[in-house]
This record gives structure tokens, C-alpha cells and sequence, in this order.
């Protein structure tokens, strides 16, 4: 982590370095080919994990490859287990550097590699999903639910945005302070809208009635990290997902999900955050708990009006 990354004790998120767009006219010079592109990720990446669930759910396996790194990470960078068979590459940097030789920030995951003009197309992660969905629509399989719906792409927005600065980002915010007003600061904010979330999903299957947005998967991967990683790791202990009755069985109605659970790794997960976070886990011990069971029954088909 660089310096720059921190002001007054307050983490901040480099800017994504990497942002062409795929479109699926092609008028870009990225089309949206099915076979063309190859996506990056760690397991244990929140924001990889997005990516993972989005190609799933809209059966776009085949259309898109997936190289998944180690999940352990050294100063080098994010390194494959094995050679990556479709670049060549040992360590993400490669992709990074022969892309940009000058580029000087963070090699992070997720990002999207062109196999034809044989360079990294983009790491800008919030637009990856929006464009698997939108973008790469005539590749998805029959029946693919459409999780970023026109009519409610407004109010998704408005809710990502939210979910993002105390949620997603904001459990980084906690745990990478090194000031105690600005760890309060992410704390506090963090669990208003977990708050909010679980009075929200009380009368909703979902974030936005009985079908799976955008919204829930960009909700889903920090939940799924919470209990194992965020709440020790990051100090967010004010709860645990498991004391929240609706957000903890929406995450395991989510979970439930091929898309979701078989995506979530809780192993890469625990060990990325544990081992390679040094600066806040300088033993690199790995906790043994929680003991947590994701596949009890979560009760909310009732929510469901269809
Ligand atoms: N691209 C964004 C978000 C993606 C991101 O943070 N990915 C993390 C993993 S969760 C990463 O790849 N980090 C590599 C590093 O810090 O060396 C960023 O640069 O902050």
C-alpha cells in the first residue's frame, strides 16, 4: 500500500488506471465477441467476486475465460498458481506493465484482458458487471435474468452508491484507518446502513423486490466475507451478519444460488485477508472460526410473490 493512499489516517481507494470500454456495436475498437476477452480475478477479491457471480448467473462461461490468481500475495503482486495458459503470464504485474510500461499503481484484480490486441482493456471494476449485463447481452444464455433493469437503474445506482462508500468500501475504510476518528467515522456509517439493509429485506426477497439486481451482487460478496474476515480483521464488531435475521438469511438465500455460493471461497478468502494484509495481521495467523453454517434453511421463499 502507497502512501498517497492515505490521508489524515483515512484509506483511499487508488483510481482505476484501466478504463476502455467493451461495447457490443464494436464501436469502442473493444467489440463484445464471445471467445475475445479473459477476466482476472482472486477469489477473495469483493470486487473480483462480483464479476465471478454476474458471468454465472448470465451464463457467459463460455463467452468470457477466467484466469484466478493465488491467493496469497506477496509485494510482487497478485501471482498465478501456475502459469496463466492463455497469456503466458506468472504474475498479473506482466499484464499490467506490458499494457503500460509506465504504469506505477497497485496490479489489482478484477481486470479484463483482450486476447487480440493482447492488452489489459480494463480494472475498472464497478463497470465490468454493468458491461457483462448490458454490453454482452447477445451472449447470454436462454432465460438469463436481466439484473440491471432500465426502469430501476436510477435507484440501483442510488443504492450501489451507498452500499459502496459505507459498505463495501467502508469495511476498508475501518480496518485500514490508522486514525480513530476516521475508523468511527467508517464504523459508524457502516453499521447505519446495515441497519437500514436489514429493515429494508424485511418485507422484500431481495433489494429490489423478487428478482436479483445488480444491487444484491454488489451487497452479497462483503456479506459473504463478513463474519470470517471484516468483523475480526477490520474491527466492524459492533455485530456479526449472523445477528441481523434478514440480512444473514438473504446472504444465505444468495448463497443457495449456484452463482453466489459457487463462487464464494471462504479458504482464499480467510487466508488472502489474513496472511497478505501484513500491516494489520503481522502474525499471519489465520483464525480457525467462525463456525458458521451458510446452507441452513433461510425461510424466505415467503417473500416471493410470483
Ligand atoms: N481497482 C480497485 C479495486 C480492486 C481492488 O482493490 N482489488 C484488490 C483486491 S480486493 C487488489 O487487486 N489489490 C492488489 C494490491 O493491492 O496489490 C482498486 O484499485 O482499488
Amino acid at each position: 500500500m502507497t502512501a498517497q493512499e492515505f490521508a489524515r489516517g483515512r484509506f483511499v481507494r487508488q483510481a482505476n488506471r484501466f478504463t476502455d470500454v467493451i461495447t457490443a456495436d464494436g464501436s469502442s475498437g473493444y467489440p463484445a465477441e464471445s471467445g475475445r476477452y479473459r477476466l482476472f480475478v482472486s477469489y477473495a477479491c469483493p470486487w473480483a467476486h462480483r464479476t465471478l457471480i454476474v458471468r454465472r448467473l448470465l451464463g457467459l462461461e463460455d463467452a468470457i475465460g477466467v484466469g484466478v490468481v493465488d491467493p496469497i500475495r506477496d509485494e510482487r503482486g497478485w501471482r498465478f498458481p501456475d502459469r496463466d495458459p492463455v497469456t503466458g503470464a506468472v504474475f498479473l504485474s506482466e499484464l499490467y506493465l506490458s499494457s503500460d510500461p509506465s504504469f506505477e499503481g497497485r496490479y489489482t484484480v478484477p481486470c479484463v484482458w483482450d486476447t487480440v490486441s493482447g492488452r489489459l482493456v480494463t480494472n475498472d471494476f464497478p463497470a465490468i458487471t454493468t458491461t457483462l449485463e448490458t454490453e454482452f447481452a447477445a451472449h447470454h444464455r436462454a432465460g438469463a435474468p436481466d439484473l440491471y433493469p432500465v426502469a430501476l437503474r436510477p435507484e440501483i445506482d442510488e443504492l450501489n452508491e451507498l452500499v459502496y462508500t459505507t459498505v463495501n468500501n467502508g469495511v476498508y475504510k475501518a480496518g485500514f484507518a490508522t486514525a480513530q476518528d476516521a475508523y468511527e467515522e467508517a464504523f459508524d456509517a457502516l453499521f447505519a446502513t446495515l441497519d437500514l439493509l436489514e429493515e429494508r429485506l424485511a418485507g422484500r426477497r431481495y433489494l429490489f423486490g423478487d428478482a436479483i439486481t445488480e444491487a444484491d451482487v454488489r451487497l452479497y460478496p462483503t456479506l459473504a466475507r463478513f463474519d470470517a474476515v471484516y468483523h475480526a480483521h477490520f474491527k466492524c464488531n459492533l455485530r456479526r451478519l449472523a445477528d441481523y435475521p434478514n440480512l444473514w438469511a438473504y446472504a444465505r438465500d444468495l448463497y443457495s444460488v449456484p452463482a453466489f455460493g459457487e463462487t464464494t471461497d471462504f479458504d482464499h478468502i480467510k487466508r488472502h485477508y489474513y496472511v497478505t494484509q501484513t500491516a494489520i495481521n503481522p502474525s499471519q495467523v489465520v483464525p480457525k472460526g467462525p463456525l458458521v453454517d451458510w446452507t441452513a434453511p433461510h425461510g424466505r421463499e415467503r417473500l416471493s410473490q410470483g
